[in-house]
């Protein structure tokens, strides 16, 4: 391929092309702003009546999930609408009308596309028919549907061992498409079955398994509602699940209070405007967080240690602070937790979780008292080297008041994509489960692989040692989701074939194996036809709701195909039509795969009926306060050790996060007007102190290093933002930061790499 391409295509518009502006943060989430920042997008992207008309099916029983968050739905939606600004922009990025077709992929070489940003990629709008990129070309080119199976088929069946293709899945698809997925990569002989949940949830998951007994969170949504308090730790909702300010408000109205946990004053969390109500709409709303307790990046089990030894203090004195029945009855291990806590001194803990003693002794008052606790969570928190120790000493905390298990209390572990969690519950998962092996040979008849996959460390590693050479992807920008950028794209080009099911151009598609395809797929909010009629399909929620889903808008083009289908025609293609399970018939009528569901994932039951209107909760043994499978039948307290990060005089902690207009590597537009950064995104959040020790100006630009394992990596060209974050602390946004992350660093068993803690020096190009 020749190199050497100028960036001779630029698709920002003059709006784009302004330079850099910065303000307030703003103080108010949602309200008028935010309804008219969604119906802007809504409007440019995909026409006025398009966008009212799938607006208000959103949500609703009979109509399409949101493909953004994996906020749950009331059980019963409001008929004006039950959306949020960020659930807007999701639907007008997918549902947009602007295409790009075999004719613009003709015009512009891959090489040419990939100089351009990320923000302009996803610009160019839907994929609307199969591509292939071959060996000898520089650009991609149509292909038809059989060809594209007929060459997926061949490559695979030229590998030594299975082991040598790996199926990646994000967090979007439905219940089906990843089942039949998952299914076919174990017909197909491998365990190799990494995903987006990998760099995510997977610190909760492994946590909350070896404590409660289940790697998912206990609470329904109607629990916030009358909750005494809840701690919303490493989570920006305002921006990420924005329509959990709405609970958080009903939440307060009923008494509860809020405490965030978290080196930022996140917006949303301080003044929400509720949109959904007249009085949000026009007046000053409500103050969600009660307490801000500006923790230093990965100091939360300092912080947490603390509260349990001040806790323990009074409980000696007054004995009514830790629920001592619900202990005896029902937790693992108090006295040796008890025991541990008092190593520690309590002005070091302090100190390192940087709070005052003012804000702490108001933490205190507020949770002596009540046990009605549910502790919230997002990336905050799992994204460090200790990230399945810090959730487990917040499971502590509830665990001693008792707030397990009983309505309005328990753990809210806040999802990300709008299925991730489905897609984990029906199978996708690179390690064994003998149990769900069991009953797929019972069921689907055919044995699936006994051995350990890899997740997604594992798969970068594979690729880049050049032990894998087809990469699949369900979905997703594994190039820049995946930690160590570079890194990854080597791994990446060192396969011999790339598919990607996808809806937008995004840089996966730009940086490839030796030949790459490209299969364009119906979106959430489109109808997916067959035989004139429209089918449905399934989705789990943040909560373990299983509802369905239907969309209602005409797809992007004729060309799509949903993604069950494309598995399905996949497996029918690759086994000849010689297989234990009739993948052509499944990928016609979901209804079959519904069935399968049922007979081999525990839990799901007559998902076809009760999947309609509110949907149905799937079994959860914490919900039962049964702990019959852990260690003496109990929940279990565990002894977490303070993280240390040795950081020298000019290094930093770094945490890499989402702006307001991304939705992780899609990026909607340059704004972040919770954090008052306008047509920027190369920025770097730093305390004004940290400022001046290191002589450093407002917008002067700074390269970012990181070096780990004596390799040095660089971030180029960020400006400087003063910004209220703890001192030693640093911010920016994930993807552009990700080239920092080392691959080879990661959490302690769940192997979520460590993009909250990023140990970073900071250097000057020019002022
Ligand atoms: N609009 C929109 N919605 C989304 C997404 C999106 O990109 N855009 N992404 C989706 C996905 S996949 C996910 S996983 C979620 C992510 O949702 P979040 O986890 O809310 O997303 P992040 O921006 O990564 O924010 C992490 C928060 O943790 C704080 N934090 C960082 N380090 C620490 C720490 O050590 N301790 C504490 N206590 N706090 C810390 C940061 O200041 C920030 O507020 O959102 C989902 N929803
Ligand atoms: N540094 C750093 N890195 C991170 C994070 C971080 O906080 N910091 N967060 C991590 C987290 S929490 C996550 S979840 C991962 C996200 O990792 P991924 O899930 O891999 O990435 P996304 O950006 O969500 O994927 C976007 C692409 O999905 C495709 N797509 C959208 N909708 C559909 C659909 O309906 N079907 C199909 N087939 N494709 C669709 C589009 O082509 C789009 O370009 O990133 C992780 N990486
Ligand atoms: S909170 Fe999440 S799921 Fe709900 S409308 Fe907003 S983006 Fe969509
Ligand atoms: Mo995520």
């Amino acid at each position: 391929m020749s190199v050497g391409f100028k960036r001779n295509i630029s698709i920002r518009g003059s709006e784009e092309l302004l330079k850099i502006r910065l303000d307030k943060p703003v103080a108010h989430a949602a309200g008028l702003l935010g309804v008219k920042e969604a119906l802007r997008h809504g409007f440019k992207e995909m026409g006025i009546t398009r966008s009212m008309k799938a607006l208000l099916e959103m949500n609703q029983k009979d109509g399409f999930d949101c493909p953004s968050c994996a906020w749950p739905d009331p059980e019963k939606p409001s008929k004006i609408g039950e959306y949020c600004e960020n659930g807007a922009k999701a639907l007008a990025d997918e549902a947009t009308t602007t295409k790009a077709d075999a004719s613009f992929f003709q015009k512009y070489s891959v090489e040419e596309l990939s100089l351009l940003t990320d923000y302009e990629l996803n610009k160019f709008g839907r994929l609307v028919e199969p591509l292939v990129l071959k060996p000898d070309s520089i650009n991609y080119e149509p292909i038809t549907w059989q060809e594209a199976f007929k060459l997926i088929a061949t490559e695979l069946k030229k590998l030594d061992s299975p082991d040598e293709a790996i199926f990646y899945t994000s967090g979007r698809s439905s219940n089906e498409a990843a089942f039949l997925y998952g299914m076919f990569a174990r017909a197909f002989g491998t365990n190799n079955m990494p995903d987006c949940s990998n760099m995510c949830h997977e610190s909760s998951g492994v946590a909350l398994s070896e404590t409660l007994g289940i790697g998912k969170g206990s609470i329904k949504l109607e629990d916030l509602y009358e909750a005494e308090v809840v701690i919303v730790a490493g989570q920006n909702p305002g921006t990420n699940h924005p329509r959990m300010l709405s609970a958080l408000e009903k939440c307060k109205r009923n008494g509860g209070k809020v405490i965030s946990i978290n080196p930022l004053e996140e917006t949303g969390l301080v003044n929400f405007r509720n949109p959904q109500n007249i009085k949000g709409l026009v007046n000053g709303g409500e103050d969600i967080a009660d307490i801000h307790l500006q923790v230093n990046i990965n100091q939360d089990i300092p912080l947490i240690k603390l509260i349990l030894k001040r806790l323990a203090a009074l409980d000696t004195i007054t004995s009514d602070v830790f629920d001592h029945e619900f202990i005896r009855k029902y937790v693992d291990g108090y006295d040796a937790l008890l025991q541990d806590l008092e190593k520690y001194d309590e002005a070091k803990l302090l100190s390192q979780s940087g709070i005052s003693e003012e804000e702490i002794n108001k933490t205190i008052k507020l949770l002596a008292k009540k046990s009605k606790i549910v502790v919230c969570w997002a990336m905050g928190l799992t994204q460090h080297k200790n990230g399945v120790e810090n959730i487990r000493e917040y499971i502590n905390l509830l665990l001693l008041k008792g707030a397990i298990g009983k309505p309005n209390a328990g753990t809210c572990p806040v999802r990300g994509h709008s299925n991730v969690q489905g897609d984990r519950s029906v199978g996708i998962q690179h390690f064994v489960n003998k149990d769900l092996n069991r009953r797929i040979k019972e069921h689907l008849g055919f044995t699936p692989p006994s051995e350990e996959g890899v997740d997604t460390v594992g798969a970068m590693k594979a690729m880049h040692k050049g032990k894998a050479k087809v990469f699949m992807c369900l979905g997703g920008n594994f190039l820049m989701a995946a930690s160590d950028t570079t890194y990854t794209a080597k791994g990446i080009q060192n396969c011999e074939l790339t598919v990607q099911v996808s809806t937008k151009l995004n840089r996966t598609h730009l940086v490839t194996g030796k030949t790459a395809l490209l299969l364009p797929t119906i979106g959430r909010s489109e109808k997916d036809m067959k035989n004139g009629v429209q089918r449905k399909f399934t989705v789990e929620n943040s909560m373990g709701r299983v509802t369905q889903s239907r969309g209602i808008l005409k797809p992007a083009s004729d060309n799509l195909m949903s993604e069950p289908e494309i598995i399905a025609r996949l497996a029918h293609t690759y086994f000849d039509g010689k297989h234990a399970m009739d993948w052509k018939t499944l990928g016609d009528d979901y209804s079959l795969i519904r069935e399968y569901i049922d007979k081999v994932v525990k839990g799901f039951d007559k998902t076809e009926e009760r999947s309609s209107g509110a949907g149905y909760y799937l079994p959860n043994n914490v919900r039962e306060l049964d702990f019959s499978k852990l260690p003496n039948g109990k929940a279990q307290l565990t002894i977490n050790k303070v993280p240390h990060h040795d950081l020298k005089d000019d290094e930093f902690m770094l945490m890499t996060i989402r702006s307001h207009d991304q939705f992780n590597t899609t990026i909607y537009g340059l704004d972040d007007r919770y954090r008052g950064v306008y047509n920027e995104r190369r920025v770097l959040f730093i305390n004004e102190d940290d400022m001046k020790q290191f002589h450093l100006k407002k917008l002067d630009v700074v390269n970012i290093t990181s070096n780990y394992d004596n390799t040095l990596r660089v971030a180029r060209n960020f400006l400087i933002i003063p910004y209220n974050i703890p001192k030693g602390n640093l911010g920016a946004y994930f993807p552009e930061t990700n080239v920092l992350v080392p691959y080879n660093h990661f959490a302690d068993r769940s192997k979520t790499p460590i993009s909250k803690s990023i140990k970073v020096k900071v250097e000057k190009v020019k002022s």
